[in-house]
C-alpha cells in the first residue's frame, strides 16, 4: 500500500546543490523533503571537491552553516603554477581586490548542511530508492520511491533535479525538450590521499611532458595529490612506488623543492567530461549542479556551480510562495547559464592549458609552454585567471535575502513557528 504525502518542493539528491537548496528555502519558510539514494555515512564520506570559491563561502557563512569552515577551512590567497622546472605564484589576493579561495572537503560542506537540516528538524530521507518523477508538466508533479521497502508518494508544487550527472531527473525530461552540449577529454585523475604533512602552503598545478600534476590539501596532516593518468586505467596499474615517481619528475623543479611522502591512503581514478544541458529545466522540474552541467575538475569549479545554481533557485521559488510570481522561475536557466558557460570556458582552459592531450605533437607542447609563459608574465592574464580561479560574486539577492532570513526568518513563514 502506497504511503502518500505532500511538501513544497521535492528536492532528489543529498549534494551540495540538494542539501543547500534544502536550507535556503527553509531559511525563507519554504518546506522541502530531499530524497537521497544513499547513505548518510556514504554521503558524509564522500572524497571530491576542496576549493570553494569566495562567492560559495561568503553564502555559507550568510547562511548559518560556515562556522566550522570558518574555523577549520584554510584560505589560500595564491596558487602556484609549475613548469619548465620553475614555480610561478599567482596573487589571487591582490589580483582580485581581496578575494580568496578555501579549501575545505566537500563532505565536510556536507554534514554542516545534514547537521544544519537535524538541527532544524528538515526531512532529508537517505536510502530512498527507486527515485521516479511525474507530472512534470501540471501544477502537481509528484515523485514515487520506496524506502524501508515502503512505496512512497511525494505531492508537490516543484521538483529539484539535485541528482548529479548520472541521476534520474534530467533523463526524465522528454529529449527534445533539452539540448546537451558535451565533450570528452580522454584524460584521467588518478586522486590520492596521503597522510603526510602539506608539502606546499598553496595549491600547486604542475604542466610537465609527461603529464599534469597536482598538490592540494586537507588538513595538516592530510594531502590531496592527483596525477595525470590514462580514464582507462584501473588503480592497480599505479602501485604507490610508480605514483611517487611520477609525481617528483612532474613536480621536479630547480630549487630543490621536494616532495613530502606518506601513506597512501585512498585511490580513485576519474575522467574527465565536460556538459551542459539548455534549459536547466522542464514544467514544474528545474535542475541543479552536476545534473545539469559537468567541468572537468582542473578548474575546481563544479561544486562552486552547483552552490550558484540554488543561490538563484532558492529565491524564485521563495518569491512564488511570497508573491504568486513565476517570472525568476521562468528566468531560472537563463540567470544560470551565462555563469556555467564562463567556468565551462575557463574549466577547459585550465584543462587543455596544464594536460598532455592526446595526440599533442612537438609543436603543440611548445604552444602549451608558449600560453603559459605569457599567462605569467602578462598582469592581464594573471588578473584574468585569478579573477575565474576565485569566482565572481553570487548574486546579492542570494546573499542579502539570506542574511535578513537569519535575522528575521519570519518574512515567508509559512512552516515556521
Ligand atoms: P552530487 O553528485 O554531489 O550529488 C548528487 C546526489 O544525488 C548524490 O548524493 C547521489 O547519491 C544522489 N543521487 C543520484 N542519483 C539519485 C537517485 N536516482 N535518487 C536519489 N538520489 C540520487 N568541484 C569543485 O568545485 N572543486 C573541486 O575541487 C572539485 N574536485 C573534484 C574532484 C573529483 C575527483 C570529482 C569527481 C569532482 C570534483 N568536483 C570539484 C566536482 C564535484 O564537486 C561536483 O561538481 C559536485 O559534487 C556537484 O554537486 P551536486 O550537483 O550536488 O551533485
Ligand atoms: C582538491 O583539493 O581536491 C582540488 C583542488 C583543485 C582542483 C580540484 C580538486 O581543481
Amino acid at each position: 500500500m502506497t504511503q502518500s504525502r505532500r511538501t513544497q518542493v521535492a528536492i532528489i539528491g543529498a549534494g551540495p546543490a540538494g542539501l543547500l537548496l534544502s536550507h535556503l528555502l527553509d531559511l525563507r519558510g519554504v518546506e522541502s523533503v530531499v530524497l537521497e539514494v544513499r547513505s548518510r555515512q556514504a554521503v558524509e564520506a564522500t572524497l571530491r571537491a576542496g576549493v570553494l570559491e569566495q562567492g560559495t563561502v561568503d553564502l555559507l557563512v550568510a547562511c548559518g552553516v560556515g562556522d566550522r569552515l570558518r574555523r577549520e577551512g584554510f584560505v589560500h590567497q595564491g596558487i602556484n603554477l609549475r613548469f619548465g622546472g620553475h614555480t610561478h605564484r599567482i596573487d589571487l589576493h591582490q589580483r582580485t581586490g581581496g578575494r580568496a579561495i578555501t579549501i575545505y572537503a566537500q563532505h565536510e560542506v556536507l554534514r554542516d548542511l545534514i547537521a544544519a537540516a537535524d538541527a532544524a528538524g528538515r526531512d532529508v530521507v537517505f536510502e530512498a530508492h527507486e527515485v521516479q518523477v511525474h507530472d512534470l508538466e501540471t501544477d502537481q508533479p509528484r515523485v514515487t520511491y520506496s524506502h524501508d521497502g515502503q512505496e512512497e508518494e511525494l505531492h508537490c508544487d516543484f521538483i529539484a533535479g539535485c541528482d548529479g550527472f548520472h541521476g534520474v531527473a534530467r533523463p526524465s525530461i522528454p529529449a527534445g525538450a533539452i539540448q546537451s552540449f558535451r565533450c570528452e577529454y580522454q584524460i584521467g585523475w588518478l586522486g590520492m590521499l596521503v597522510e603526510a604533512p602539506p608539502s606546499s602552503n598553496e595549491l600547486i598545478y604542475a604542466r610537465h611532458e609527461r603529464g599534469f600534476a597536482r598538490v592540494s590539501t586537507r588538513s595538516p596532516q592530510l594531502q590531496r595529490l592527483y596525477v595525470q593518468c590514462d580514464p582507462h586505467d584501473d588503480v592497480s596499474a599505479w602501485p604507490d612506488e610508480r605514483i611517487w615517481d611520477e609525481l617528483d619528475t612532474r613536480l621536479a623543479t630547480r630549487d630543490g623543492w621536494e616532495l613530502i611522502r606518506g601513506r597512501i591512503s585512498q585511490k580513485c581514478i576519474v575522467s574527465m567530461r565536460s556538459f551542459v544541458a539548455e534549459p536547466m529545466q522542464y514544467g514544474r522540474l528545474y535542475l541543479a549542479g552536476d545534473a545539469a552541467h559537468i567541468v572537468p575538475p582542473t578548474g575546481a569549479k563544479g561544486m562552486n556551480l552547483a552552490v550558484a545554481d540554488v543561490s538563484v533557485l532558492a529565491p524564485a521559488l521563495a518569491d512564488y510562495y511570497v508573491t504568486g510570481r513565476t517570472k525568476r522561475l521562468r528566468d531560472y536557466s537563463d540567470a544560470c547559464l551565462p555563469r556555467v558557460w564562463r567556468a565551462q570556458r575557463f574549466s577547459a582552459w585550465m584543462t587543455s592549458a596544464l594536460h598532455r592531450l592526446p595526440g599533442m605533437d612537438d609543436y603543440r607542447s611548445r604552444l602549451q609552454l608558449a600560453e603559459l609563459e605569457y599567462l605569467v608574465h602578462s598582469p592581464a592574464a594573471v588578473t584574468s585567471l585569478a579573477e575565474n580561479y576565485v569566482g565572481f560574486p553570487l548574486p546579492s539577492a542570494a546573499l542579502n535575502t539570506t542574511t535578513n532570513m537569519l535575522a528575521e526568518p519570519t518574512l515567508c513563514g509559512t512552516n515556521r513557528t
